[in-house]
C-alpha cells in the first residue's frame, strides 16, 4: 500500500519534471527569438564585428534559457500546485534532494567553463596582430580626436581603406577616454600618462561612414566627443590620401 503510493507520486513527479521541461525549452526558443529580432545593432562593418556578435548572439540564448529556466519553473508551481478550494490542510514535508543540490552546482559550472571558452577564442581572435597592417596613430582629448597618418599629416576625421587590416595606436592628451566605433564592434581604453600606448585592431568590411565616439566619461563635452569615420576603396582612399598629403608637402604628393 504504502509502496505503491510512493510510486504514483515519483511518478507524478516525473510528468511534472517532464511538462515544465518542455515548457522551458519553447521559452526559451520563444525568447530567444524575441531578443534577436529587438537587438538594435548597428551594421556590422568590420571581420570582428562578426565574431563578436556570435558570441553576443550565444550570450543571448544563455539568457533566454535562464530566464525560462526560473521563471517557467516558478509560474508551473503557482499555476499547478495552487491551493484548491477546500484544502486547508497543510503541504507535503520534504527535506533536501542531494541529486537536485549536484545538478544545480554542476550545471552552472559547465556553463561557465563553456562560456570563460568561447570569451578567450573570440578575444583571441579579435585581438590577433595582421599581416600589412595599416598604422593610425589617434589621440583623444578634452574633447575630440585627432589622427596622425605615417607621412605626418594630422586630420580631423579617420579615414580608412575597405578590407585592410588596421592598428590603431591610441593616446590621451589629458584624462581617460575610450575608442568605440559601435559598427566595428571594438572599444579600447586610452589611458594618460602610460609608458605603452594603447593598440587596437580591426579589418574594416563594409564601406560607409561611422562615428566614432568616447566612451569613457570624460569631463562636461564627453557626450559631444564624436568624429566622422570614413572607410572607403582603394581608389578613394589613395585620392584622399595624396589630397591631405599635398596639404603639408605638395613634393611628396605628386608622385
Ligand atoms: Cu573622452
Amino acid at each position: 500500500m504504502h509502496d505503491s503510493h510512493t510510486s504514483k507520486k515519483s511518478s507524478s513527479s516525473t510528468r511534472h519534471f517532464i511538462n515544465a521541461g518542455v515548457l522551458v525549452i519553447i521559452s526559451t526558443i520563444v525568447l530567444n527569438w524575441l531578443l534577436d529580432r529587438v537587438l538594435p545593432f548597428p551594421p556590422q562593418a568590420s571581420t570582428q564585428s562578426v565574431i563578436i556578435d556570435q558570441l553576443f548572439r550565444y550570450h543571448v540564448l544563455l539568457i533566454a534559457f535562464l530566464f525560462s529556466l526560473v521563471v517557467v519553473f516558478m509560474l508551473y508551481a503557482l499555476v499547478v500546485f495552487r491551493r484548491r478550494e477546500g484544502d486547508d490542510g497543510d503541504g507535503d514535508h520534504f527535506e533536501g534532494n542531494t541529486t537536485l543540490e549536484i545538478f544545480w552546482t554542476t550545471a552552472p559550472m559547465v556553463f561557465v567553463i563553456i562560456f570563460a571558452y568561447l570569451g578567450i577564442t573570440t578575444i583571441n581572435k579579435v585581438t590577433q596582430v595582421q599581416e600589412n597592417e595599416a598604422v593610425v596613430q589617434v589621440e583623444g582629448f578634452q574633447w575630440g580626436w585627432s589622427f596622425t597618418y605615417p607621412d605626418g599629416m594630422v586630420t580631423d576625421e579617420l579615414v580608412l581603406q575597405n578590407n585592410v587590416p588596421v592598428k590603431l595606436e591610441l593616446r590621451s592628451k589629458d584624462v581617460l577616454h575610450s575608442f568605440w566605433v559601435p559598427a566595428f564592434r571594438v572599444k579600447q581604453d586610452l589611458v594618460p600618462g602610460e609608458q605603452n600606448m594603447k593598440e587596437i585592431r580591426f579589418t574594416p568590411s563594409l564601406e560607409g561612414e561611422y562615428t566614432v565616439r568616447c566612451a569613457e566619461f570624460c569631463g562636461l563635452s564627453h557626450y559631444s566627443m564624436r568624429k566622422n569615420v570614413r572607410v572607403v576603396s582603394e581608389t578613394a582612399y589613395k585620392e584622399w590620401y595624396n589630397q591631405e598629403l599635398a596639404k603639408i608637402n605638395p613634393a611628396l604628393a605628386k608622385k
